[in-house]
């Protein structure tokens, strides 16, 4: 059968980003150099996930809750500790933010030299790591501002457009890698017989419209009236399917190559949701613009949403240009009638 890995002259990630940014400046190297442990330590996850079962101390619960009150997997606990040993060692990252960790996580000898900061969710979905359902790592790359000598991070609280790198690994069928530069999205294939990420879909482009909308529908009553109408719209009109698969990162790239709406809305009791801006919705936000799509609170762009502290909940409308504005509209405009 035809070698995919040859077809694209094996271009690996590492490869990739030094062309997208047609240079080999500093900071061109030192993206790719980032692009090269978040790829590392996808590779170490993904081992790990697809012996689960074989091993003891991968699935099941520690026993602790976390920042967001949740009870913590010991996959949460190896992957997040993996992304902070492949940053340690890469010289370049001073802090990490991540979903498990209250506060960010400091490597003094890479300060302040490492200019970047890491945020990210180890393992998104991670609920389905016991059941062999896809998850995934989301992750998003900052520039640091300032020295931090007080250790605030307070720069890290600014709008989704400060990113410079964003995206995710999908933990399916096949392990994927899908990033953006902000010179379009890009998807790679692991090839785990040669340890690499190959480039299988470049400048992937979401359609305007598309079938899917993915939502938790069990929480339909806890929802505001307008967003009611909109499902009671999507379930009279012809065309539409619903697909929920309970990790985030699955339910994008579904919606990234065939279209659609994905939500996390906010309810009557918890209005903002439950989505954390910085390391989930903001990195998909920057990826779905990318790819020609958008991201919404519903009332506001998600890359322009400011945080007030670093796990600080949005609502999100994320997908097509088309389906993310009909659902816009159910919500504006029901808010201005009442
Ligand atoms: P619910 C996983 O916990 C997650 O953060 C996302 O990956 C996923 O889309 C959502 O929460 C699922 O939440 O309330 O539908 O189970």
């Amino acid at each position: 059968e035809r070698d995919y890995a040859l077809d694209r002259d094996c271009k690996t990630l590492s490869r990739h980003v030094l062309e997208q940014l047609h240079s080999f400046s500093p900071d061109a190297q030192d993206l790719s150099a980032l692009m090269n442990r978040i790829g590392l330590a996808g590779k170490l996850i993904a081992r790990r996930l697809s012996r689960a079962g074989l091993m003891e101390g991968v699935l099941g619960f520690t026993g602790d809750v976390n920042v967001q009150g949740e009870s913590v997997k010991k996959m949460d606990i190896y992957a997040n500790e993996v992304f902070i040993s492949v940053f340690k060692q890469s010289g370049l990252v001073c802090r990490l933010a991540s979903e498990e960790m209250e506060d960010p996580y400091y490597i003094p000898e890479n300060c302040p030299v490492g200019r970047y900061t890491l945020l990210y969710d180890p393992i998104d979905g991670s609920s389905n790591v016991d059941i062999n359902i896809n998850v995934g790592s989301i992750f998003s790359i900052r520039q640091q501002e300032g020295d931090d000598s007080d250790e605030t991070a307070r720069d890290l609280l600014q709008n989704g457009h400060k990113q410079i790198a964003a995206g995710y690994i999908l933990y399916g069928p096949s392990t994927m890698l899908v990033y953006s530069i902000g010179r379009g999205v890009h998807a790679f294939t692991l090839d785990p017989s040669l340890g690499e990420f190959i480039l299988s879909n470049e400048n992937i482009q979401t359609p305007t419209h598309g079938p899917v909308y993915s939502v938790n529908e069990g929480n339909f009553w806890q929802w505001e009236e307008p967003l009611r109408d909109y499902i009671r719209y999507v379930h009279r009109h012809e065309g539409y399917t619903a697909r929920y698969g309970g990790a985030m990162v699955g339910d994008f790239h579904r919606i990234l190559f065939q279209g659609g709406v994905f939500l996390y809305p906010g309810t009557v009791k918890k209005p903002e949701g439950k989505l954390r801006l910085l390391y989930e919705s903001a990195p998909m936000a920057f990826l779905i613009e990318q790819a020609g799509g958008r991201a919404s609170t519903g009332t506001q762009d998600i890359l322009d949403v400011v945080p007030d502290k670093l796990h600080a909940r949005t609502p999100l409308v994320i997908g097509s240009t088309e389906d993310v504005t009909l659902v816009e509209s159910f919500i504006q405009d029901r808010a201005r009638e009442r």
